[in-house]
């Protein structure tokens, strides 16, 4: 099977599997894991923070990084599609008693003018904006990058009006490699980052959330309320350790994988996609052209040995990722191609 649907896909790799079995470990409740806290402290100064938490998960992540910024009753303003709002599970009503109001880009990129306009202070009929989250890369609009002058114009504006600004960075790595700068430039306004070790880095499981100390002794907090304390977790952060400082260097060439399969994908007779606007490992296309709905294109690519996610009716998405080489892609292509004529042929439509 050639696995298409997420970056999450990727398993660990030999060295990972070896720093794994040799970790040094403690009971990291207590702090007392060594490989946990040399995976903390390298992530805080890779990111240029004060201090970062070895989380489960990223929607532990962006649920601590809301909880730390506001108070039950206010308004949290992320793009419509973003993650926040449509895949974790209602989290910022459940643990921090906070709505969303979301803004659409079609880009997924949310600019300061945009966010102004729906800013509210608290009045006789309005919950007060509490926080601002921007997703970095957009995921659902296809793996988009802040641009560095918009990360920092919506920070200098949600802090003028005493709001903070939460970066939900799942792959904060794929911005920074796409802009070609240092990830401490794209989160250093940013009051609160989570990024993910577990997508494109590579690992098997884990992430981070960075930012001042104080915010990170009440997020080792709100992490054992919400069950997070890990224990003998440097097995965990010994792969963690090695996605961080080895991998980066890896994800150019997932993103020209993803370009390639773009550009190929734009070829095929009934498929819709604008592959220039293809930047990191995410691309997102329309198969409505081939009469297949995207949920049957998926199941009979999966008869053809590829995998591939529909995120609605008509779309599917793909990331590439270190497991997928050019070769594998080349003929996830061919399978797609394979797919869409035989419906355009034999009218073998779902
Ligand atoms: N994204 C997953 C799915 O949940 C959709 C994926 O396959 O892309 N923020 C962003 C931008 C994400 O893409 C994800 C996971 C998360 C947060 C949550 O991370 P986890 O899965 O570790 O909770």
């Amino acid at each position: 099977m050639i696995d298409l649907r997420s970056d999450t896909v990727t398993k660990p790799t030999p060295a990972m599997r070896r720093a794994m079995a040799e970790a040094e470990v403690g009971d990291d409740v207590y702090r007392e894991d060594p490989t946990v806290n040399r995976l903390e402290d390298r992530a805080a100064a890779i990111l240029g923070k004060e201090a970062a938490l070895f989380l489960p998960t990223g929607t532990m992540g962006n649920t601590i990084g809301v909880k730390l910024h506001t108070e039950h009753g206010q308004e949290v303003i992320c793009e419509s599609r973003g993650h926040l709002l449509n895949y974790e599970l209602s989290m910022v009503a459940w643990f921090s008693g906070c709505v969303l109001r979301t803004i659409y880009a079609e880009d997924g990129i949310l600019r300061w003018d945009r966010i102004r306009r729906e800013y509210r202070a608290l009045g006789p009929h309005w919950a007060p904006t509490g926080l601002i989250e921007i997703e970095n890369t957009h995921n659902m609009a296809g793996g988009t990058v802040y641009p560095l002058d918009v990360i920092s114009e919506v920070c200098d504006g949600a802090h003028s009006l005493g709001l903070a600004v939460h970066m939900d960075g799942a792959r904060l790595f794929n911005a920074a490699a796409y802009l070609g700068v240092p990830v401490s430039d794209v989160v250093a306004k940013a009051d609160t980052v989570t990024f993910c070790l577990s997508k494109a880095l590579g690992a098997p499981a884990g992430s981070l959330i960075a930012g001042s100390a104080r915010h990170m002794d009440r997020a080792r907090l709100y992490r054992k309320r919400l069950g997070g304390g890990m224990r003998q977790a440097g097995v965990l952060a010994a792969a963690g350790l090695i996605a961080l400082e080895r991998h980066p260097p890896l994800l150019a060439a997932d993103h020209e994988n993803a370009r390639f399969l773009a550009s190929g994908l734009a070829k095929i007779h009934g498929i819709s996609i604008d592959a220039s606007k293809v930047q990191t490992n995410i691309v997102i296309f329309s198969v409505e052209g081939t009469g297949f709905t995207a949920p049957d294109f998926s199941a009979r690519l999966k008869e053809r040995g590829v995998l591939m996610n529909s995120i609605d009716d008509r779309r599917l998405r793909l990331v590439t990722h270190y497991d997928v080489n050019r070769e594998s892609c080349e003929r996830a292509l061919e399978m797609v191609r394979e797919t869409a004529h035989r419906a355009a042929t034999r009218g073998d439509c779902g």
